[in-house]
C-alpha cells in the first residue's frame, strides 16, 4: 500500500523531513490527524503542529493533551519523543483508550532555526536565531525558555550575549508567540502540557521562582508515578529520574514554557529533561544523542506520557 510509514529511529531527523512527514500523515490519515500552521519562525520557517483527534478536535469534548518539543536548538533528543508518541496514537497504536478519549495536539519542533543552525553551523546552539540585538549581530538568539510571560525577566538574562537571554519583552519572539495562540485557542481543554528538553533525567513542575500551585501535591504524584513507568523499561534498573519543582530541583528560573502553561490554567505541567544516551553525561557531551538510543528514548517518554494522559482523562 502508499501509507505513511513512520520516521526511522535510527537517527535525529531535521527540519524539512519532519515538516513533510507531518503533513504526509495528515494527508494520509484525514479522519484522525490535522495539521496546522502555528505561525512562522523568525527566519520564516513554517512551525507545524498536528491535532490528533478521532471524532472533530474542535467539537471541545475532549481533554487535551500539549507535547512539545526542541524549544531548545540543541537538546535534539526530545524529537523522537514526540514523534514517538505521534507514531503511537497514529500508526502503531496499542492503547486505543488513550487515542478515543483525549484530542492531541503535538508540536515537534518549536525552534526551527535554532535547530537547522544545529544542524549546519553549530551542535550546541540553544536559543532562537533573532538578529539585530548587538552592533553587527556579534551575538544572536533569545532564550525562547526565558520568554513566556510569567514572572518575565526576574531569574533571567538582559544580556543577548548570554544563553539565557530573555528577549527584549516577553512574547518579543515569534517562536514564543506562536505557541500562546495555540495555548491561548485551547487553554480551557488542554489538562496535560509537557515541554520536553534534555538533558538531566528530571520532571520538573512550577514554579521557576520556588513559588508551589496550588496542586504541587498532585504534580508531585503524578510526576514519581511518571519516574515509576519510566524506570519499569529502562535498560537498567536504576531509577534515575528526579522529580520536583523547578527551583528547588535546579534552580531560579523565568518566562519558561511549562511555567506560563501552569499559569494560565493548565493544571498538569511539565518540563521533562529527557536523557539523550546511556550512561554517564557531562557538560555539552550531554546534548549529543546515541543514536542506538533514539528509539528507546521515545519509548521511555512514552511511558511518562501515558501515566500523565490516563491520570487527565480518567483512564
Ligand atoms: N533546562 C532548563 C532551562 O531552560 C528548566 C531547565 C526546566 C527551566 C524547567 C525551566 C523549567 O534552563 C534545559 N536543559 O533547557
Ligand atoms: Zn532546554
Amino acid at each position: 500500500t502508499f501509507g505513511v510509514q513512520a520516521l526511522p529511529y535510527n537517527q535525529i531527523h531535521r527540519y524539512e523531513v519532519v515538516d513533510d512527514y507531518l503533513v504526509r500523515l495528515a494527508n494520509a490519515h484525514p479522519n484522525l490527524v490535522t495539521v496546522e500552521s502555528a505561525g512562522k519562525s523568525f527566519e520564516g520557517r513554517d512551525v507545524k503542529y498536528l491535532k490528533i483527534s478521532t471524532t472533530n478536535f474542535e467539537d471541545r469534548r475532549k481533554p487535551v493533551v500539549f507535547l512539545m518539543s526542541l524549544l531548545h536548538a540543541r537538546e535534539w533528543v526530545g524529537l523522537p519523543s514526540t514523534l514517538y508518541a505521534i507514531d503511537k496514537l497514529v500508526l502503531n497504536v496499542t492503547e486505543n483508550d488513550l487515542v478515543n478519549n483525549i484530542d492531541w495536539i503535538i508540536l515537534p519542533i518549536a525552534n526551527p532555526d535554532g535547530y537547522e543552525f544545529s544542524h549546519t553551523v553549530n551542535r550546541f546552539w540553544r536559543k532562537n536565531r533573532r538578529t539585530g540585538l548587538t552592533h553587527g549581530d556579534s551575538c544572536v538568539g533569545v532564550d525562547l525558555h526565558r520568554n513566556f510571560d510569567i514572572f518575565w525577566g526576574s531569574a533571567s538574562s538582559s544580556d543577548p550575549c548570554t544563553e539565557t537571554f530573555h528577549g527584549r519583552s516577553a512574547f518579543s519572539e515569534p517562536e514564543t508567540q506562536n505557541i500562546r495562540r495555540i495555548l491561548d485557542a485551547y487553554a480551557n481543554r488542554i489538562e496535560l502540557f509537557i515541554d520536553f528538553h534534555s538533558y538531566g533525567s528530571m520532571i520538573l513542575f512550577g514554579f521557576g521562582n520556588g513559588q508551589l500551585p496550588a496542586n504541587a501535591l498532585t504534580l508531585n504524584l503524578i510526576g514519581v508515578n511518571m519516574a515509576q513507568a519510566i524506570d519499569k523499561i529502562k535498560w537498567d534498573m536504576k531509577p534515575d529520574y528526579t522529580v520536583g519543582n523547578i527551583y528547588y530541583t535546579r534552580y531560579a528560573m523565568s518566562g519558561g514554557s511549562s511555567d506560563y502553561a501552569q499559569g494560565i490554567g493548565i493544571p498538569i505541567s511539565f518540563t521533562y529533561e529527557l536523557p539523550a544516551m546511556r550512561g554517564i553525561a557531562v557538560g555539552n557531551f550531554g546534548y549529543l544523542v546515541e543514536l542506538a538510543f533514539i528509539g528507546q528514548a521515545g519509548e521511555e517518554a512514552w511511558e511518562g506520557i501515558k501515566v500523565g494522559a490516563k491520570f487527565i482523562s480518567g483512564l
